[in-house]
Formats: C-alpha cells, sequence, structure tokens
C-alpha cells in the first residue's frame, strides 16, 4: 500500500467525512475468531483497523496483520505500546508521544528505540499526539506509562493540549479515554480540542453503542476507534460502522 493514510485522513477531515476504526488487541483473539472478525470488518466497510494494545503479552501481533491483510484492503495501523510492538508487514504505524503526560520516554525515548527499525521498513509514520483522559478509573496504559490522564471536566486543559501538539508538528490527535472505559469522553471536551486544532482528531475509549460513536462524532471527532465492544460482540462492528457512514 502506498503511503497516502495521512493524507486520506486529511482529505476526509476536508469533505467533513468521519471514520471507523476498529481496534483489534492481539492478546484478547485467536486465529478463528479474528478472520471471522475481519470479514464482518470488511463487509461492514471499516475504514482502518487499528492493531495493538498498550501491553501485548502473547504472540498474536504477526497473526493479526497477516489475517487482516490477507483478508482485506482495509488499511491496517499499528497502535503501539511501546518500540517492541512493530510489525513491517502493517501499513502504518501511530507514532505516538504521549503528550499528555510528563514522562520523557513516552514522549520521545520509545521513539528513538524505534525510528532505526521504522526507517528501514516501508510502514508509513503517522505523527500522532496521543492524550490521556481520566475516564473513572485507572487504565493499563496511564498505569504503564506512570503518567496522570487529564481530568475528565477539564477540556480547556485537553484544548491547550492538543494546541501545543499541532504546534509541535504533529500531524494526528489521539484522544483515548483507555480500552473498556466506563464512560467515553465527554462531548464537551471534544468539542474543546475539535474547535482548537485543525489536524484529523482521533477520539476513543469506552465507546460501546451507536448513541455513543454518535456523540462523539457530533462532538467534532473525524475517527473514531471501537475495539472492547466489539470484541465482546462481533455484530456491533456493522451497526457502528452504518452510524459513521450515515452521519451527516
Ligand atoms: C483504546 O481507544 C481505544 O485505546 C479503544 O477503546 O477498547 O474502549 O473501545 P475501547
Amino acid at each position: 500500500m502506498t503511503k497516502m493514510i495521512l493524507r486520506k485522513l486529511e482529505d476526509f477531515k476536508k469533505q467533513q467525512k468521519k471514520s471507523f476504526a476498529l481496534l483489534i488487541d492481539p492478546d484478547n483473539i485467536d486465529e478463528v475468531q479474528c478472520l471471522e472478525l475481519i470479514h464482518l470488518a470488511k463487509q461492514a466497510g471499516v475504514d482502518f483497523l487499528f492493531v495493538g494494545g498498550s501491553l501485548i503479552t502473547g504472540n498474536n501481533l504477526g497473526m493479526v496483520v497477516e489475517i487482516a491483510k490477507a483478508h482485506s484492503e482495509i488499511p491496517i495501523i499499528l497502535f503501539p505500546g511501546s518500540s517492541l510492538h512493530i510489525d513491517s508487514e502493517a501499513d502504518a504505524i501511530l507514532f505516538l508521544s504521549l503528550i499528555s503526560g510528563r514522562n520523557p520516554d513516552f514522549l520521545i525515548g520509545q521513539h528513538i528505540l524505534a525510528a532505526p527499525i521504522l526507517k528501514k521498513s516501508s510502514l508509513e509514520i503517522l505523527p500522532t499526539g496521543y492524550m490521556l483522559v481520566d475516564t473513572g478509573r485507572q487504565t493499563t496504559v496511564s498505569f504503564i506509562s506512570n503518567t496522570t490522564p487529564i481530568p475528565y471536566d477539564k477540556p480547556t486543559v485537553a484544548a491547550c493540549i492538543a494546541m501545543a501538539g499541532e504546534m509541535l508538528g504533529l500531524k494526528l490527535i489521539y484522544m483515548d479515554g483507555g480500552s473498556g472505559a466506563e464512560k467515553p469522553i465527554s462531548p464537551q471536551m471534544i468539542q474543546a480540542v475539535s474547535k482548537s486544532i485543525e489536524v484529523p482528531l482521533i477520539v476513543g475509549g469506552g465507546i460501546n453503542s451507536p448513541e455513543k460513536a454518535l456523540s462523539a462524532l457530533r462532538a467534532g471527532a473525524d475517527v473514531i476507534v471501537v475495539g472492547n465492544a466489539i470484541e465482546k460482540d462481533f455484530l456491533l462492528v456493522e451497526k457502528i460502522a452504518k452510524t459513521v457512514q450515515e452521519y451527516m
């Protein structure tokens, strides 16, 4: 696949076209399930596959990428938790700098380790400002990254962080409430961030119904990410895709 994913996201934003990324956590799926989910995603017209997680304990990353590649044309974007989570068979990687935190390892450290490997790969690099939002309980990613998430009710703080990320040249902003969050990021916060930046805004964490997907889109998310809820109910993939595709 040519390196056109960022361009596609930017064009979608200009056209006010929303998109849907299905997140597959390699630890939570086996080969048979993966094949079934990829077929459903293809049928539903999912725009992007995010593959990864903050902590990967098994050996399934390669399997998920291989199955997705063999059975669909959906762009495969790595969503790594560290520099260990690289698979050069994917199409792109979210090169995440955890800009809501103050841990240098996740701001720049892991990136230095990954850079020479990525340079040799054909992966499209997507420089992304990653912002963790407190949605009620500590998440694996905030524990592992040893960073404090943005308070749930502080949209202005989130907006300032996103603006700074954009000014530093990051091409995407990803606001995440963490996988399986009890509640998604508030529409007020999504709106405040969306109004403050020009780059595409990705929103995920706790979106477990078409209604919640719609609320995030209305607030200004350009891409919504759903993982956990679809792991529990594969048929939700079609319902969420329909909501995104019919969004006006
Ligand atoms: C998590 O944003 C993603 O990092 C998706 O969250 O698994 O809650 O859908 P869910």
